[in-house]
């Protein structure tokens, strides 16, 4: 039988996904990114989920799309099959779960644009990130161009995207791609406690929040003001608000119930 491309465990609440190509640093395939497709919508329809980790090995988050894969492909090759809308986006387009992209060594290229998919990256000193495509004669194809410009600014995207070069999870953090570095040691647990903390919250309203702030990067300032207003109006309409706030008054924990 053959290796499984992405490894599924559930850990207190907490669905970790793990890439599983280690001899060639996880370099994405269609086939992976469709398992990646199917194990994210698993998670995302399993209710003792309230939070999803992605993560890869020591060496590589993800060194990039499969480069031996792609290296003979013409236009149309990759022009009609529109390469490849579906499985290489269920996570921007169905994924509602809150997903912590867990990068220690390479995120590079589509690995780089992965994490950058998911809704915040945690780093193990380790790290290194980037857009080298430029290096193979062609671009960032899965976002790099756009969300990498938006999350560190023109200037620092622009060096990256043009010059190739890998930046270390210090220059990650303070240019703001990265929310957090922990030691690559233990690493894994603790960004899984971290995503435990949150799948102990209320998941509908974790993902209202988490759509409020996708919303920023879409609307102008008085949309995007004038939708979290509302949303939080919502929140009034769920259990868990009165739960939050009653186990507020009482000190004691809250029970949140996902209602
Ligand atoms: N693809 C295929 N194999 C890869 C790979 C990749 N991206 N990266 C590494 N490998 C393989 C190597 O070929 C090697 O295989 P063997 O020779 O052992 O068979 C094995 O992994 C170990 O790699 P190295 O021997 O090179 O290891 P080193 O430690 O010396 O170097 C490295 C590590 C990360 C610096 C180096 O492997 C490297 O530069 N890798 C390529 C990085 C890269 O250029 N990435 C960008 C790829 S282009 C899209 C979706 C996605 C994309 C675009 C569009 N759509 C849906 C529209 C994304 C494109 C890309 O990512």
């Amino acid at each position: 039988m053959s290796e499984q491309l992405v490894l599924t465990k559930i850990d207190g609440g907490v669905g970790v996904l793990t890439l599983n190509r280690p001899a060639v640093l996880n370099a994405l395939s269609n086939e992976v990114m469709e398992a990646l497709g199917e194990a994210l919508l698993a998670l995302e329809n399993n209710d003792a989920v309230g939070a999803i980790v992605l993560t890869g090995n020591e060496k590589a988050f993800a060194a990039g799309a499969d480069i031996s894969a792609m290296k003979d492909w013409s236009y149309m090759d990759v022009y009609k099959s529109n390469y490849i809308g579906g499985p290489w986006e269920t996570m921007k387009n169905a994924i509602r779960k809150p997903v912590i992209a867990a990068v220690s060594g390479y995120a590079l290229g589509g690995g780089c644009e992965l994490a950058m998919m998911c809704d915040f990256i945690i780093a193990a000193d380790n790290a290194k990130f980037g857009q080298p495509e430029i290096k193979l004669g062609t671009i960032p194809g899965l976002g790099g161009t756009q969300r990498l410009t938006r999350a560190i600014g023109k200037s620092k995207a622009m060096d990256l995207v043009l010059t190739g070069r890998m930046m270390d999870a210090k220059e990650a953090e303070s240019a703001g791609l990265v929310a957090r570095i922990l030691p690559l040691e233990n690493f894994l647990e603790e960004v899984v406690k971290v995503a435990q903390g949150i799948a102990g919250l209320s998941t509908p309203v974790v993902m209202m929040a988490k759509q409020c702030v996708n919303a920023a990067l879409e609307t102008t300032l008085e949309q995007g003001l004038q939708y979290e207003r509302r949303v939080f109006h919502a929140t009034f309409a769920t259990q868990d608000q009165k739960e939050g706030m009653n186990a507020f008054v009482e000190k004691r924990q809250a029970n949140f119930r996902n209602m």
